[in-house]
């Protein structure tokens, strides 16, 4: 078959629940908060406390505003519940259950049943065809397989929206490239850090990126930028969207972007209620427009229902475009746990990103090191950056310079910079390591 029997962008059949108005899916959301909170406060031990001890009952909630009365869950709470604590049904109607790596503490276990786990499926399904993906597509899938919920769900999603899925996890990227070039797959599914790390590997090989069949990527599981977007897309002549999501509220496919609007992840909002609080104090819940910590209610969820997760994600809620009745996120400027304090001033990866990729003469791999050099009390930050192929050793000089400047003028701190030679700094295989905190531990 050719790729002509592949229905354009525009044939797209929506979910009913996609072109509701903006009234119907606030009227579905309270008839299904009031559900959820309910069946939370019944089924799970942790909710009943939470809920007694701050003085609010499931009948409290007579409007969508009234969900601030409620506490908040932390992933202290899905720690201390380990491992099947937060479960609402008996283990025998669990039908999967997936886990973070749990690198800092012990891992936090979510549990799905079938239903969720159709849900799910129908969530990314939505998500991939919003970013342009159709049925009848191949896709190459290579977010990682296992407990993280990428692989999985990114799978089932594409299976149920009617691609071809190719199940080729993260890593062993010599051969993500055969299997490129050999089974010619029209969508890509990745962190962008991963997709980087393909593009420059078939660079290496002398294989152009821009010449492959890829036509779609569907991006997330890691912060990103507009210019990194701009990066993989002239790279690799792909439309790159994001995808957005955390294992505690579901996995992937909680928000996706659009590829007619590329203007940020719609939530699905009929499965999820969005809210944004200040940071530093979550009592204070914002408006659409202002910049804070993303938290979630899921309003369908069987096996963990979520009341109030504070995902730690700093964004701001935008108005819906290509799906009006569901709003929008801005990009996730980094985690409130990611952000440096250097001196004073509070930094994220994501700006030096954006800042160093509008600078021609450096490659979009750098790491952020920090130290505080002996016998100082102040610390610093030393960006260690590749340099474009291309570049001469007085190109280097002026490029280093430049990214120093910005940084002091757009973030207000000084900082070193190294490029190094091309190829130096270790390679993605999923979500990238970007900080290394050298600092003595207090
Ligand atoms: O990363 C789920 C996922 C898989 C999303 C594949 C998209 C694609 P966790 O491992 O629980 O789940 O990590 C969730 O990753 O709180 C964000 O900090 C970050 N994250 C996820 N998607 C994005 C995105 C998966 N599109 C954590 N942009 C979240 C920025 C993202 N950060």
């Amino acid at each position: 078959m050719t790729q002509e029997t592949v229905a354009p962008a525009s044939d797209a059949v929506l979910d009913r629940e996609e072109t509701i108005s903006r009234d119907e899916l606030e009227a579905l959301q309270l008839s299904r908060l009031q559900h959820t909170v309910a069946y939370a406060y019944d089924r799970v031990p942790l909710y009943k406390r939470k809920f007694d001890e701050a003085g609010v009952h499931p009948s409290d909630l007579r409007e969508l505003s009234d969900l601030g009365k409620f506490p908040f869950t932390t992933k202290e709470d899905l720690r201390l519940e380990y491992p099947f604590g937060m479960f609402a049904v008996p283990q025998h109607e669990v039908a999967r259950i997936h886990a973070s790596s749990g690198t800092t503490g012990r891992a936090t276990v979510v549990g799905y049943t079938k239903k969720d786990l159709a849900d799910w499926a129908k969530l990314v399904a939505r998500s991939l065809r919003a970013s342009g993906v159709r049925p009848g597509m191949k896709v190459h899938n290579a977010y990682g397989y296992g407990l993280f919920t990428g692989g999985m769900g990114a799978h089932a999603g594409a299976e149920a929206l009617g691609c071809t899925v190719i199940p080729i996890s993260g890593g062993q990227t010599e051969r993500q490239i055969t299997l490129i070039q050999d089974f010619k797959p029209d969508a890509i599914l990745a962190t962008p850090t991963y997709l980087l790390t393909i593009a420059d590997a078939m660079m290496k090989q002398g294989i152009d990126p821009a010449s492959t069949s890829l036509k779609y990527a569907v991006l997330g599981a890691e912060p990103w930028t507009e210019e990194m977007r701009h990066e993989l897309e002239v790279t690799m002549n792909i439309k790159a969207c994001d995808i957005y999501g955390l294992s505690e509220v579901m996995g992937p496919g909680v928000a996706g972007e659009a590829v007619e609007t590329q203007d940020g992840s719609h939530i699905w909002e009929d499965h999820f209620r969005p809210e944004i609080v200040d940071a530093f104090d979550p009592t204070v819940v914002l408006g659409d427009g202002e910049h804070g910590e993303l938290v979630f209610t899921s309003l369908t969820k069987e096996a963990l229902p979520i009341i109030r997760y504070r995902t730690k994600d700093l964004t701001r809620l935008l108005p819906g475009t290509a799906r009006p009745a569901h709003r929008r996120m801005g990009r996730i400027t980094g985690r409130s746990d990611d952000m440096i304090i250097l001196r004073g001033v509070n930094l994220f990866p994501s700006q030096i990103e954006e800042i160093a990729l509008r600078i021609p003469e450096l490659s979009p791999h750098f790491q952020l090191e920090l130290t505080r050099p002996e016998g100082q009390r102040m610390d610093q930050l030393t960006v260690r950056i590749e340099r474009r192929e291309s570049v001469t050793i007085e190109g280097v000089a002026s490029a280093s310079k430049v990214l120093q400047q910005q940084i002091k003028i757009h973030v207000g701190s000084s900082c070193a910079v190294d490029v190094v030679e091309p190829g130096s700094l270790e390679r993605s295989n999923g979500k990238l390591r970007r900080i290394y905190d050298l600092r003595p531990k207090a």
